[in-house]
């Protein structure tokens, strides 16, 4: 059992991210909600993980999703009760799995009380909690265009001012140069430690210290100074496990951010990895097949850039991301093969894994048509890239490759109507493959993908080499396989994975010859690696 009162218990830890809204319906009005995760605590304890990354259940208005938060210290009453929280907290506790809120700290969405006080005048003592300019309706204060499209400022005709949104019109940026605004933000993050929960994923982190007049977002002139303070005054106890999200981290930046040391977080999320397919000077609709040479460099950048410097976070799901075996695995034929090639090749690493819902059943994405789709994303993308004059089948390809919608399907628990999510009709339409893949299934098949990722988890608590081994990548060259080493002071780990669909010749290291094969997602054959086939072999040194 993990003592999660002391500083670096998530080592050896692997959490499961929840997106509340599609995980399990419990009252029958077509979302998800607290009731529903209660239920499936058993769940989740079968598959082994020792945390849950909750995306927003705070109250919110929606608009993207919960992560334009009204109020940090209430329930959205879809989701359910405080009293449901509290009880999801204890619930979850008793069977070793904390919970890890998501905090959205670097802005509220515009019906937060603040942001409504702030509107009413210059003056109002909230109103220096959000980024102001002034100007006239035809001039906003520069072109700084939002993620979700548009322009980042918009304007009050009544305060004849700007505010700043890096994200959608309804979401403000708060204005983290203000230290009341801070300690309202740090008083808050207490509340919730004081209910019970052991940890906190931090949206977008690394652009609170934002500097508009310098057209800066991310990696800001304060950040450090600011992420300092937020861990002294609100991370306080040791045992608190804190992940940011950090578009902008490279290896440099994520040693400052997880310094072994509790001044700022205990890892991040970066994703120099994930958009490695991302087409050279496009957007994340535009890509290009996986350059498997460069993905492992990339991973061997970090694990050899952070070993006993830092801590790195692994996981290529989340709910703004594509299934990633619909995106570098076969989400046909070789399905099951492919997620479990995937998952050996992360598992192997340095760091703490998420698993995001639906990722340990080899869930896929989807393609739906246009007027399904629910994320403001999507939408806006849709909008834009047809009035500068994309062909629909284009800009549908691109949604159906890279779309957020992809993640938020609703999770498949059964081949029963809506797949078992609800007995209503899912705010989001099921994966037609639900009949197929589905959580019951595959309870009832020793060999299904989720057996898969439960021996991975228990795999990485058992070898001392899975936290501490240092990495060394193999065949560097190769456009077909990835493999690598965990090296430790008595033990070893080879890790070996076939990125295509055809069969390779492989013959292992000698020092590895008579290993003992920990897991695969084949009966091994000598000489010879299948498609999508993934060994994880162990030795002792001495
Ligand atoms: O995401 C940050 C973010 O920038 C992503 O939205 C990403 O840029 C985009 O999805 C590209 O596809 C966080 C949350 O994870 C996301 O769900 C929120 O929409 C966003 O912040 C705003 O809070
Ligand atoms: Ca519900």
């Amino acid at each position: 059992m993990l003592d999660k009162t002391k500083f670096g218990w998530w080592k050896s830890a692997v959490f499961y991210q929840i997106y509340p809204k599609s995980f399990l319906d419990a009252n029958g009005d077509g979302i998800g909600d607290i009731r529903g995760i209660i239920q499936k605590l058993g769940y989740l304890e079968k598959l082994g993980v020792d945390g849950i990354w909750l995306s927003p259940v705070c109250a919110s208005p929606q608009v993207d999703n919960g992560y334009d938060i009204s109020d940090y210290q209430a329930i959205w009453p879809t989701f359910g009760t405080m009293e449901d929280m509290d009880l999801l907290i204890r619930e979850a506790k008793e069977r070793g799995i904390s919970i890890i809120m998501d905090l959205v700290l670097n802005h509220t969405s515009d019906q937060h009380r603040w942001f409504q006080e702030a509107l009413k005048d210059r003056e109002n003592p909230y109103h220096d909690y959000y980024v102001w300019r002034d100007g006239t309706p035809d001039a906003p204060p520069n072109d700084m265009q939002a993620v979700f499209g548009g322009s980042m400022w918009t304007y009050v005709p009544h305060l004849r001012q700007y505010y700043f949104h890096q994200f959608a019109v309804q979401q403000p940026d708060l204005n983290w140069e203000n230290p009341v605004l801070r300690r309202e933000l740090y008083d808050m993050i207490r509340f919730w430690v004081d209910k019970g929960v052991e940890g906190f994923r931090l949206d977008v982190i690394d652009q609170i210290a934002k500097d508009p007049d310098r057209k800066i977002t991310g990696n800001g002139p304060r950040l450090h100074e600011f992420l300092e303070e937020l861990s002294r005054e609100a991370f306080i106890e040791e045992g608190l496990v804190t992940v940011g999200e950090a578009w902008g981290a490279d290896v440099e930046r994520a040693r400052k951010y997880s310094a072994q040391d509790g001044r700022e977080l205990s890892m991040v999320f970066q994703f120099e990895h994930i958009c490695l397919d991302q087409k050279p000077g496009g957007e994340k609709w535009d890509w290009i097949p996986l350059p498997l040479v460069r993905l492992k460099r990339c991973v061997e950048r970090w694990q050899q850039g952070l070993h006993g410097q830092g801590w790195n976070s692994l996981f290529m799901n989340n709910h703004d991301l594509p299934r990633i075996v619909s995106r570098w695995g076969d989400d046909g034929k070789y399905r099951v093969e492919s997620a479990k090639m995937l998952a050996t090749m992360l598992y192997g690493l340095e760091g703490t894994p998420y698993i995001y819902q639906g990722e340990e059943l080899g869930m896929t994405n989807i393609r739906l048509p246009i007027e399904a789709y629910d994320d403001l994303e999507i939408k806006n993308l849709y909008a834009e890239r047809l009035a500068k004059g994309y062909g629909e089948e284009e800009v549908m390809a691109s949604i159906y490759a890279r779309g957020r919608d992809n993640a938020r399907t609703p999770m498949q628990w059964s081949a029963a109507e809506h797949a078992g999510f609800s007995q209503a009709e899912p705010w989001l339409p099921v994966n037609p493959n639900y009949r197929e893949i589905n959580a019951q299934a595959a309870l009832a098949d020793p060999g299904s993908v989720f057996f898969y990722y439960q021996s991975l988890i228990a795999l990485r608590k058992c070898y001392p080499v899975f936290q501490d081994g240092s990495f060394t990548l193999l065949e560097p060259e190769s456009e077909r396989l990835f493999t690598y080493t965990r090296s430790a002071e008595t033990e070893e780990l080879l890790v070996v994975c076939n990125f295509t669909g055809e069969s390779v010749p492989y013959l292992r290291p000698e020092p590895f010859a008579n290993a003992e094969l920990l897991l695969s997602n084949y009966e091994p054959a000598a000489g010879v690696l299948r498609p999508y086939e993934a060994q994880m072999l162990y030795r002792r040194k001495r």
